[in-house]
């Protein structure tokens, strides 16, 4: 079982090869934050993609962590990415988004694989790393009730035990749904500094998440609460900590709202559908405003990296 506190030494899988500094802050109990590629291969264009995620990388250094970018090169996991690996995934068409299912096929055949939510926490979670900060989390999609279209981030987030701070979900997705099974399946949802659950470009969603925390050590406490709380043979499961973009990047729902009806409508339109949703759409509403859209998105992604990065720095000190 895993231990409560934060961090872990490096456990050694045959699958898996850490970065070198990553390695070494986990055996030195060092705070460290994980970091998705599906965001780099698949949610924004290149050459924003690879800038931001390097930008995103130094900001968690600067906050006093070591970020470990999760990835899948040539069959490998990847805790930790070199320059030219995460080159190749913000450049190679070759990379897949790979979801959970996705996973044992990619390493079976040695290919590259850009990691979701639900991929990275668990890569993640073999790795020993406790806190991770990506854009936003996949969700309950619009139509779910036909589509069964529900991310795989969400089961992931009720069985594995990494934090996962996050900008709230998008309104391509029902905000209110997402929430519901979240609640269901027993994830805390904690609001960072907000009530209200943010909804990715937008700062007001209409929902309130169920728990606020103020700051970085309230949410490390009700995070070691949670792993206290495990009952041998379970893992304690995952959090989402909703922190919303910051209030000069934000696009305001009055604005965002027709421009994601349009986005769906598009997408309906040229029957796009399951895994290529979210990647269509983000682009889609990335071309309908402009640009304007991925402004917003490397702008709260880097505000999830500061914020991860505080509560591994807490759980850290927790931990000793
Ligand atoms: N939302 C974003 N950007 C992203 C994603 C979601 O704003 O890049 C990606 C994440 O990797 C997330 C995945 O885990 O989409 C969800 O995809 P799906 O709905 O197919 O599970
Ligand atoms: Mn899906």
């Amino acid at each position: 079982m895993l231990r409560p506190d934060a961090t872990l030494s490096p456990m050694p899988h045959p699958l898996l090869d850490y970065a070198p500094e990553v390695a070494q802050a986990l055996h030195d109990a060092q705070p460290v934050v994980a970091l998705e590629s599906t965001i780099i291969s698949h949610g924004m264009p290149y050459p924003q993609n690879v800038q931001t995620a390097r930008e995103v990388e130094a900001l968690i250094r600067e906050a006093g962590a070591v970020p470990a970018t999760i990835a899948v090169i040539a069959g490998r996991l990847k805790a930790g990415l070199s320059e030219g690996e995460l080159d190749i995934m913000g450049t190679d068409k070759s990379v897949q988004k790979i979801s959970l299912r996705d996973l044992p096929g990619t390493v079976a055949q040695a290919r590259h694989g850009a990691t979701t939510v639900a991929t990275t926490m668990r890569v993640a979670a073999l790795a020993g790393i406790r806190v991770f900060a990506t854009g936003g989390t996949g969700g309950v999609h619009r139509g779910a009730a036909q589509s069964f279209d529900i991310s795989a981030d969400l089961m992931e987030l009720a069985r594995t035990p990494v934090a996962v701070v996050s900008a709230g979900v998008k309104s391509i997705l029902d905000i209110g749904l997402t929430l519901e099974y979240l609640e269901t399946q027993g994830v805390p949802v904690i609001g960072y500094g907000v009530r209200e659950f943010p909804a990715f470009y937008s700062r007001e969603s209409g929902f309130l998440s169920p728990l606020m925390a103020t700051g970085a050590p309230e949410v490390a406490r009700a995070l070691h609460a949670q792993w206290s709380l495990t009952l041998p043979g379970q893992s304690g499961g995952g959090a989402l900590i909703a922190n919303p973009i910051p209030l000069e990047a934000e696009i305001a729902r009055r604005e965002i709202d027709p421009v994601i009806e349009q986005a769906l409508s598009d997408m309906a339109a040229l029957k796009v559908t399951g895994k290529d949703t979210t990647p269509y759409l983000l682009g889609r509403i990335v071309e309908i405003t402009g640009g304007r859209s991925l402004v917003a998105n490397i702008a709260l992604v880097k505000n999830n990296a500061r914020v991860a990065a505080e509560i591994a720095c807490e759980l850290a000190l927790m931990g000793k």
